[in-house]
């Protein structure tokens, strides 16, 4: 029998300072089942003789009733399921380490941020928010990044996106806007997607969530790879240092390999072609042992200077530009392993913003306040009561004990007679720990509160475009185009006019040009801004280069994807020199061919033209040879693999005969960001330059007359 007793959990006297990362592995270990050299057997652990047959009277006879081993096995089958996430219902996690860079004593007392040489465990999820647990990886929307530290001082997680704002600012409004974003309630469509009349009707008559909007109309919304995204925990929190003293912290994730995005025609084509696109890299780059990293920094606010700024620091709909509050990198995520089960990990993990440590406490943010109470609160129905944390994936590493006992599935066999507190009984134990400066209870963060009982927006958040404009005034011109691109895209889709007009107003406010130019695609006047939408607010920030991905790629093309298109009779030196090339360069290489097989001496193809198109790869050299050019030259599928690779501003490389197939799919040479040639080293190294700056951003307005 496969499973393994579980450890024993309430009342064990451990100190916190016995744990570390191995413990965690440890303890999650411990629940983790494997089958091999074991028989098969019922869930009582019973021998199971036949598990091809059921029991039956006679040969053609009915089945019988009695056949224990079939009934239990259809009635586990039939409740495999449970409810998914009602938001963030897609997703994909990996588990990993956090390092601090040094001890962050003097701002937290947070165990976890202090000692350089530790290593805390961590499961990361990413997800989706609109779509359901089968929807495609690559449509437009926000991507979930939620990080579960599992520190020695119990469990702390950071329940974040990836962009830095949030529609609404107070949670009441939450399941309005979810039920708005969601597909249509009458036809359930469309799946994934925010471009139908509920979300524009509802986004067009709430002005807070003009900010966040544009976020998900920018490349923000359609990242290249979960690696490549920013994360951002939103909510201003605090730290509190072992003196007492709490500073207001905003937190951020970088990723250290840079951010990057796919082009809206890429990411609706993958939602077809790979549904699965961000999952299958996350997963290959961890299994290729590329781990995927980001930095972990954060903007710091001393309580003094809380009232300096011109937004209202509680308000979720606003960043701190870095130019008026810089980031301090403080340490490193590391994704270094895939889960072994989907369900029993990515599936049951539960996160709950209020699952906080020592040195951590909230903010009165109205939309943070909201999420302390609902996310307890979903498990309680999605994962089947209220002992969702003995869930291994969900269990703290630090020891616990407490008086709940009891309820759905209870896993913990508790000891003793004393489930209370105080009592004589079991010694007073488990007691409570007084607060200290480290390894203390948990105590709230002293804050004076006072005021009437009342149902109001503070006025200090309602300033809801200056932000908004600061966001678009910093983007480059391909990102406006693309931006333009997406709210036009989207609002087409939208059947009722009085909602594209109104959407068309709230752009106004945000800039008149942008407005101007999405009323044009949408056939329709272009308005003017509301005489006092200024006297909202404004920034005084005006543009923040930190805010665009374009202007911050990092130019490198490690662990970017090349695909190196070959037919039979291509020319196998000059496809080694390419995958050895890129090998060194830490990017990956596989050769694509018609058909699987030998394209050449000693090569075999990875996968076909039709089985990987250019919508996988971020760049595709053609391998020389006579035969294999002539051959790709009179296929339709490899002159549009490179036609779509030209569209979609991706860097292309022919070597020697390979520039046939260019000139077939009438591509010129001499275009920037495609290099021909008979030297393939040459080649290599005008192709690399132009691969690591993600895409040929000069070649956009020509490559809009490619019909790819
Ligand atoms: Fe969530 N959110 N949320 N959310 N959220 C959930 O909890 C909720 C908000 C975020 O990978 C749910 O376990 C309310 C902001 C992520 O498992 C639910 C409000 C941010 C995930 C819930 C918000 C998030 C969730 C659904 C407004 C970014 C996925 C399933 C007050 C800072 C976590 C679940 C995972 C999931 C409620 C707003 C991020 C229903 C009420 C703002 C990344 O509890």
């Amino acid at each position: 029998m496969a499973m393994e007793k579980q450890p024993p959990e309430g009342g064990v006297a451990r100190t916190p300072s016995q744990s570390n990362t191995n413990k965690k592995v440890e303890s999650l270990e411990t629940f983790r089942s494997d089958a091999t050299n074991q028989a098969l057997t019922t869930n009582q652990g019973v021998k199971i003789a036949d598990n091809q047959n059921t029991l039956r009277a006679g040969e053609r006879g009915p089945s019988l009733l009695e056949d224990f081993i079939m009934r239990e096995k259809i009635t586990h089958f039939d409740h495999e399921r449970i409810p998914e996430r009602i938001v963030h219902a897609r997703g994909s996690a990996a588990h990993g380490v956090f390092k601090v860079y040094e001890s962050q004593a003097e701002l937290t007392k947070a165990a976890f941020l202090q000692d350089p040489s530790k290593e805390t465990p961590v499961y990361v999820r990413f997800s989706t928010v609109q779509g359901s647990r089968g929807s495609a990886d690559t449509v437009r929307d926000v991507r979930g990044f939620a990080v579960k530290f599992y520190t020695e001082e119990g469990n702390f997680d950071l329940v974040g996106n990836n962009m830095p704002v949030f529609f609404i600012q107070d949670a009441i409004k939450f399941p309005d806007f979810v039920h708005a974003v969601k597909p249509e309630p009458h036809n359930e469509m469309p799946q994934g997607a925010s471009a139908h009349d509920t979300f524009w009707d509802f986004v067009s008559l709430v002005p807070e969530s003009a900010h966040m909007v544009l976020w998900t109309m920018s490349d923000r919304a359609i990242p290249r790879s979960l690696r490549t995204m920013e994360g951002f925990g939103i909510h201003t929190f605090r730290f509190i240092n072992a003196q007492g003293k709490g500073r207001f912290v905003k937190f951020h994730w970088r990723p250290t390999i840079g951010s990057a995005s796919l082009l809206w025609d890429e990411a609706q084509k993958l939602a077809g072609k790979d549904s699965d696109f961000h999952r299958r890299d996350l997963w290959e780059a961890i299994d290729n042992g590329d781990y995927p990293e980001w930095e972990l920094g954060v903007q710091i606010v001393e309580e003094e200077d809380e009232h300096k700024f011109d937004f209202d620091l509680l308000d979720p709909t606003k960043i701190i530009p870095e130019e008026l509050v810089p980031l301090k990198m403080i340490g490193k995520l590391t994704l270094n392993r895939n889960p072994d089960n989907f369900f029993a990990e990515t599936e049951q993990v539960a996160f709950c913003p209020g699952h906080i440590v020592p040195g951590i406490d909230f903010t009165n943010d109205p939309l943070l306040q909201g999420r302390l109470f609902s996310y307890t609160d979903t498990q309680i129905s999605r994962l089947g009561g209220p002992n969702f944390h003995e869930i291994p994936i969900n269990r703290p590493l630090a020891p616990l004990a407490n008086g709940q006992r009891d309820a759905m599935h209870r896993q913990t066999i508790d000891k003793g007679q004393a489930s209370y507190e105080p009592n004589s009984i079991d010694g007073g134990w488990p007691k409570e720990t007084p607060p200290a400066a480290s390894g203390g209870g948990f105590e709230s963060y002293t804050e004076r509160v006072e005021g009437s009982k009342i149902r109001v927006r503070s006025p200090s958040f309602k300033d809801h475009y200056s932000q908004a404009t600061l966001f678009w005034n910093s983007m480059t011109d391909p990102e406006k185009d693309h931006i333009v691109g997406a709210y036009s895209f989207e609002l087409s889709k939208v059947e009722r006019k009085h909602i594209r007009e109104r959407q068309l107003g709230i752009l106004a406010n945000i800039d008149e040009t942008l407005a101007a130019r999405v009323a044009e695609n949408l056939g329709l006047p272009a308005p003017k801004k509301n005489a006092d939408a200024d006297e909202l607010g404004k920034s005084s920030v005006t543009e923040s280069p930190a805010l665009s991905i374009v202007a911050k790629t990092k130019p490198s093309i490690k662990t970017r994807k090349v695909a190196i298109l070959a037919a039979p009779g291509a020319d196998a030196a000059s496809i080694k020199a390419v995958q050895d090339a890129l090998k060194a360069e830490g990017a990956h290489a596989k050769v694509i061919s018609p058909t699987l097989g030998s394209p050449a001496q000693g090569i075999e193809a990875d996968a076909t033209i039709l089985g990987m198109p250019s919508i996988m790869f971020d760049g595709v050299i053609v391998a020389g040879g006579k035969d294999s050019a002539k051959t790709l030259s009179e296929s339709g599928d490899a002159r549009h693999f490179v036609l779509e690779a030209f569209k979609h501003l991706k860097a292309i490389g022919a070597i020697g005969d390979g520039e046939d197939l260019l000139a077939a799919a009438h591509l010129p040479g001499g275009e920037e960001g495609v290099a021909v040639g008979s030297d393939a080293n040459a080649v290599l190294k005008s192709f690399i330059e132009a691969m690591s700056k993600h895409r040929v951003w000069s070649r956009a307005q020509k490559a809009e007359s490619v019909p790819a």
